[in-house]
């Protein structure tokens, strides 16, 4: 019971219940994402973890060596993960029905999801419970993800990706192994801006929560792979939506295991939440997928590329 009693309190504590307000800007980038299902190599080598830390949770700064693997070159999108749900009749976390807990608000006793939502006077809540919320309806208002197939899947718990990754024959990468390919042995930058000011990634621009200006094209989620990849060929690693790791988190006011969370979202600002930083990391419930959390996975198992040939 430990899922629901997470998600109450996720829900009572956020006071997350009212009608959802999203930031309505108008989106400019044509962008349509990428259909493939490549992986990159990430060579092997040694980098300093934790480099620049601006949140308690992030840091120390300390050298980690990590060994190659393969890596998704984008966020396992709808379409993919439509298919393992296709080829496994797969029912995802926010789809099942959850069991009657006492003092619950009913509509927590149907199947749903967190979902963002903008701040009112009235209610100052973040997040609210969506009745039907999951992976096929990201915000529960009954749009579906149609015309979304390249957009990254959200609405994952952990045991969803990890089911999604037994499936694939990979696995989730650990939060090194993650960072690691983030940084991709660049120097992070303290925002992802190019010399002329241009965002590099999907995250918000403007003030949070209140207005999002999507100067990036996007205000919310973006097709995968609408962004410059890093130097090892990986797009979106910063933005877009958070990516679950294997790493096991901890938090003092969670009911139930967290794991790390990493790269931030289409919802992180300069104004607010600067995470879109490769050293940034959340703790999340591992039993509640929101709007703006993903995965991509590794393959460990795989020969790197001259031993391929
Ligand atoms: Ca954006």
């Amino acid at each position: 019971m430990a899922r629901w009693l997470a998600l109450l309190l996720a829900c009572a504590l956020l006071a997350a219940c009212g009608e959802a307000e999203a930031p309505d800007a108008p989106e400019t980038s044509t962008c349509t994402g990428l259909a493939d299902d490549a992986m990159v190599w990430v060579p092997g080598g040694s980098f300093t973890m934790g480099e620049d830390p601006s949140y308690p949770e992030e840091g120390p700064p300390r050298v980690v060596s990590v060994e190659g693997f393969w890596m998704d070159a984008h966020e396992v999108t709808n379409a993919q993960f439509a298919a393992f749900v296709a080829a496994t009749s797969y029912v995802t976390m926010a789809e099942r029905t959850p069991p009657a807990l006492p003092g619950a608000p009913p509509e927590m006793a149907q199947p749903g999801s967190a979902v963002f939502r903008v701040p009112t006077p009235d209610n100052r809540a973040w997040w609210r419970w969506a009745v039907g919320a999951q992976w096929r309806d990201p915000v529960g208002d009954k749009g579906g993800i149609g015309g979304r197939e390249r957009h990254p899947v959200v609405q994952i718990a952990y045991e969803d990706a990890l089911a999604y990754a037994r499936w694939a024959g990979k696995e989730l990468p650990d939060e090194a192994q993650w960072e690691y390919a983030a940084r991709a042995g660049a120097r992070a930058l303290p925002e992802p801006l190019d010399a002329a000011g241009k965002p590099q990634a999907n995250y918000y621009q403007g003030v949070f929560p209140a207005k999002d200006l999507g100067t990036d094209g996007f205000t919310g989620r973006a097709p995968v792979g609408c962004f410059a990849a890093n130097a090892f060929g990986l797009h979106d690693m910063i933005g877009n939506v958070w990516e679950w790791t294997s790493t096991a988190g901890a938090r003092a006011d969670a009911a139930e295991p967290v794991g790390v969370i990493k790269g931030g979202s289409f919802l992180c600002a300069a104004s607010y939440c600067a995470r879109y930083r490769p050293a940034a990391r959340q703790f999340q419930e591992r039993g509640l997928g929101t709007d703006h959390i993903g995965f991509r996975l590794i393959d460990t198992r795989r020969p790197p590329p001259s031993s391929e040939d």
